[in-house]
């Protein structure tokens, strides 16, 4: 049985990634809710009735062993609807301000996600629980996401508008003491050295290899093939095509199909 991962779009590759290292035969379908890309626009209610609607149609599709939320936007509004819908172990994407915390020598530290994240109360709590004396710089950024889909499919990134999207961050009162930054949203650690250009001196942690070493115990009995097998890909939207294709190929999903 797969491990399902889901997203809106190619933000998901980001958890993808670190999980095929520690499990690289671990069969895989990989969801790209395209036809409702993308979720940071979308309201709270949409994204509560849509997400476990959709995963409710896959699980019953390719009856996966686990499902991986990898989308901080759904995670944060659907998680709980989605483990009361399904009977399987859901992993979900968490901010990464517990790490952050750890980290910040300055105390102030940025979390960078979709518009919808950044004002969940999820992350008002993680900022009490985890680092209760920083200053925490909270910026939505729709532009970052567009722009790590535009880089996956093939196109260059202008790093002006990477630095652009970060701005409003660093021109905060207490921006230039920003020294860790959260990349609450699973597309933006795909923007990796854009990203680091655009802040630099600043590090920045994702919730991607975290989540990886849970797949990889919440599966430990698990007796996965010993040579790799194809992977799919589903778009519920358009089917990709052009360099995108390639780009999931690299990614072990070298076979497409709709939703
Ligand atoms: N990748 C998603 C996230 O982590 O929040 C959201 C992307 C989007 O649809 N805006």
């Amino acid at each position: 049985a797969p491990i399902l991962f889901f997203d809106s779009g190619v933000g998901g590759l980001s958890v993808l990634q670190p999980t095929r290292t520690l499990l690289p035969n671990a069969p895989v379908v990989y969801v790209a809710d395209s036809a409702g890309f993308p979720y940071g626009k979308r309201s709270e209610k949409e994204i509560a009735s849509r997400v476990p609607a959709l995963l409710g149609r896959l699980v019953e599709r390719f009856r996966p062993r686990l499902a991986v939320i990898a989308c901080n936007t759904a995670s944060t509004i659907a998680l709980e609807h989605v483990r009361s819908a399904l009977d399987l172990p859901v992993v979900g994407t968490v901010p990464a301000i517990k790490p952050a915390g750890e980290r910040s020598t300055t105390r102030v530290i940025g979390v960078l996600g979709t518009e919808a994240t950044v004002r969940q109360p999820y992350v008002d709590d993680l900022a009490s629980r985890y680092a209760a004396d920083c200053s925490v710089i909270r910026h939505g950024s729709p532009e970052l996401v567009e722009l790590a889909e535009a880089k996956l499919a093939g196109n260059a990134v202008d790093a002006a508008d990477v630095k652009a999207a970060v701005a409003p961050m660093l021109a905060h009162p207490d921006g230039e003491r920003m020294d860790v930054v959260v990349l609450a949203c699973t597309h933006f650690p795909l923007l990796g050295d854009e990203m680091r250009n655009a802040l630099p001196g600043v590090a920045t942690v994702d919730g991607g290899l975290g989540i990886a070493r849970r797949i990889a115990y919440l599966t430990r009995d698990q007796v996965w093939p010993t040579v790799p097998r194809s992977n799919v890909a589903v778009f519920t939207g358009l089917p990709p095509r052009g360099p995108l294709l390639g780009t999931l190929a690299s990614f072990g999903l070298d076979e497409i199909s709709t939703l």
